[in-house]
Order: C-alpha cells, then structure tokens, then sequence
C-alpha cells in the first residue's frame, strides 16, 4: 500500500506557505513536533464554535456534549494503541508528565532505597531526569543499558543488568537523534521474566507505526499528541489496570476525587483518578481526530512511506564529503537523520538551510548524555513523516552543498 502523497500534502495547510516570498517551506523537523491536518484543525475549531463546555460537571446541553466529545476521543486513542479499556487511557500534557506520573505515584510507591531502574544511554531528557530527581529523594540506583557505536542497544549487556534484579526497565522505542527502533517486545519479555516493571517511551514510535500495547505486553506507554498530528499540550499515560488501580494519585483537585471533607479525601475511579483540574478538552477531541487521521491514511503505509523516505535521505546524504550520519542503517530506523558537517556548527547548518526554506533543528535535541557518548555536542537534524517527500531531501541536500560553499 502506497501513500497518494499529493492528496495527503493536501491536508497539512501549512505545508504551502513560504518562509519568505518566494521560498517555499520544507519542513524537515517533525521529531519535535508534527504539523496538522484539516481534520485536527477542524475538529478542534467545531469543538469551540459548537460545543465548548466543562466537562464531567454539568448537565446542559453542551456540557454533555463536550464530555461526550472528550469520552470518544479516549475511545479513538485506546483502539489506536489496541488498549483494552478507555479506562486505561489517562491524559496528561505529554510524554514527558506522563514519564513523570509513573516516577511521582508508581515509583514512590514501590521503590525504596537501593531499587534498580534500568534507562538506557539514548533516552530524551524526559526519561533521565523524572528518574534523577527520584534517586537523589530515594537513593534508588539507575544503570544504563549501553548505545554501540553503530547506534544499537547493547543486549549483552541488557541480559547482564537483569541479573542484578531491577524493578523497572525505561526505556525509549525509538530514538529521537539516532532514529533506532529498538525491539521493544524482546525488551520487555526479558524484563518481566526478571520480574521487572516495564515503561516504554512512545514519543517517536507511536506517531510513525502500529504500537500495539497488548502484542508488547507493556506495563507502562507514554506519548504525546503533538508528534502524531494533533495538539500540543495533551498526550497520553497508558497502564495496565492492575497498576493503575493500586497507584496513589499524582496532582490533587478537582474531577479527580469521588469525595472531599475537610481532612480527607476520597480519589475518583480510572482514568479520572489521575485528571485533576479542567482538562485539555479541545485538546482531546483534536487528539481524537488525530488518531482516527492517521488509521484512515494507515500505519503500515506510513511507516512504508517513511522508510522508503528515509532510505533515500540516507543514500543523498552519505554522497556529501564531510557529512557524518549517526545511527543505524535504514532497516534499523525511523525516519531520522542526525548528522555533523564538516567542522561547520550545527546551528550555522540549520541557519543557512533556513535561508533557502528547509526546516531542521540543531543542538542535542535533549539527549546530552548521547551527544557525550559520541564526543559531540551537538547534531543537525532532519526527520520525516507521512508528507515529506524525496524532492524535500532533494532541497535538503542542494542547501547543504550551500553549506559547504558558504565555509569552503
Ligand atoms: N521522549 C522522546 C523520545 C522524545 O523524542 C521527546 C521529544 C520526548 C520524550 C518528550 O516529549 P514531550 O512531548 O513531552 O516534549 N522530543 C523532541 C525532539 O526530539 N525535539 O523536540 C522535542
């Protein structure tokens, strides 16, 4: 199945403006956050013109109406994960409160002092510090499964850290800078068999392929909407029930309560245990659309489409003297490409790309510690999804031969 990649580019409004009279947008920078179709926008637009409304506490009209908008939309992301139940589908702002969730209620709960958390060396920032904080309050201890040279989790030494009994395996599936997709079923079967809790990171993997959280078995899943073509502000913390259920509340207020006195409380039933506060309700309904977007286009013709993408991108790029790509080949990745370039700063990179429309982003794009790994501050990078197309890595690589001109 292919991607009739013309009508697609058709739903992403933004995708024909320019930069400049002119100078047409290429964006190149959907790691960090995706653009947004017409049905996302739409949505979102009818919710507020129509609908708007606090949810769960009225009983007019639109107050119904808004909770029901908001119920659907935890129904359309629970079948996109294939979770079980709705109830297991709690809202957060993003990947990284979720991550956060877990450390502050499952964590504090079940870990005491001298407990293992197994990360590894490619973690986004979101699942390094939340655990950070927590063994400098707890003193749990953390060790990292290593990153090879060619970008791979190290296994071996994964199977050698199962032995020092962990309670909980965090780790990403996809790398955000080397693009890896680790292989998070095997992952996550060797750490439940060293009766390990397990928390995958879904930021990158859950916008760009089919993450099925029954077939992984996974404990815990985190993921934003803003990556997966809908809005910032509002992502999701997947559990399994039993979890859910014996974890303590996070943030206290209110809808997350069945009832208050003046000395105590009584936390509300799943997911509402864990919303406190007005929800992100316009949010949720564009997340919704978000998903029932991205299955109608469908998951596998987007990862097909990215990967022939990034193959491409690939090849283009190793052709440019002096232009180092980190990660692995294009079988082991998603559709990112990091690299370095000639001595010539990253930032300097994206500045001169964006002088001719090209969208990409420069830095450690909040993995330091796997910058350090391969003795470099930073990286410039590009990165793909269901509307970039090959004469968009055509543009990227005609700006970097502007590049090397431009510092001879
Ligand atoms: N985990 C991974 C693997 C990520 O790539 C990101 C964001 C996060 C967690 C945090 O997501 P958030 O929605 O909570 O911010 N990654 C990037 C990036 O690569 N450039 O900007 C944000």
């Amino acid at each position: 199945m292919t991607l009739d990649i013309n009508r697609i580019r058709q739903d992403f409004p933004i995708l024909d403006r320019e930069v400049r009279p002119g100078v047409p947008l290429v964006y190149l920078d959907s790691t960090a956050t995706a653009q947004k179709p017409v049905a996302v926008l739409s949505a979102m637009d009818d919710f507020y013109r129509r609908s708007n409304a606090n949810i769960h506490r009225g009983v007019h009209t639109l107050a119904e109406e808004a909770t029901t908008l908001y119920e659907q939309a935890r129904e359309a992301i629970a079948k996109f994960i294939n979770a079980a139940s709705p109830r297991q589908v709690i809202y957060t702002r993003n990947t990284t409160e979720s991550i956060n969730l877990v450390a502050y209620s499952w964590a504090r709960a079940n870990l005491k002092s001298g407990d293992l958390v197994i990360l590894t060396e490619m973690e986004h920032h979101s699942n390094l510090v939340p655990w950070h904080i927590l063994s400098a309050e707890r003193g749990i201890r953390l060790e990292f499964i290593p990153v090879t040279p060619d970008g791979l989790l190290d296994l071996a030494e994964y199977a050698k850290l199962l032995e020092q009994n962990p309670k909980l395996v965090s780790f990403t599936h996809m790398s955000n800078v080397l693009g890896t997709i680790n292989p998070a079923a095997e992952i996550i079967r060797l750490a439940h068999a060293a009766g390990a809790v397990t928390l995958l990171d879904g930021a990158q993997s859950v916008p760009h392929f089919k993450v099925d959280v029954q077939a992984l078995d996974v404990d815990f899943l985190a993921f934003s909407a803003h990556k997966m073509v809908g809005p910032t502000g509002i992502g999701v913390l997947y559990g399994k029930m039993a979890l859910l259920e014996a974890m303590p509340p996070f943030l206290g207020g209110g809808d997350m309560i069945k009832e208050v006195k003046l000395r105590s409380f009584r936390p509300n039933d799943l997911p509402y245990k864990f919303e406190a506060g007005t929800p992100a309700i316009a949010e949720a309904v564009g997340f919704g659309a978000a998903c029932s977007y991205l299955s109608s286009v469908g998951m596998e013709a987007i990862a097909a489409h990215e990967h022939e993408i990034t193959q491409y991108a690939l090849e283009r790029l190793e052709e440019i003297p002096g232009l180092k790509l980190f990660g692995p080949a294009a079988d082991k990745k998603g559709g990112v490409a990091a690299f370095t370039f000639d001595g010539v700063h990253p930032h300097d990179v994206a500045q001169i790309l964006d002088s001719v429309g090209v969208a990409i982003r420069a830095g450690h794009h909040c993995a330091q510690p796997l910058h350090e790994k391969f003795n470099i501050q930073a990286t410039s990078r590009a990165s793909f999804y269901l509307y970039s197309t090959k004469s968009e890595v055509d543009a990227l690589v005609e700006g970097l031969y502007k590049v090397k001109e431009y510092f001879g």
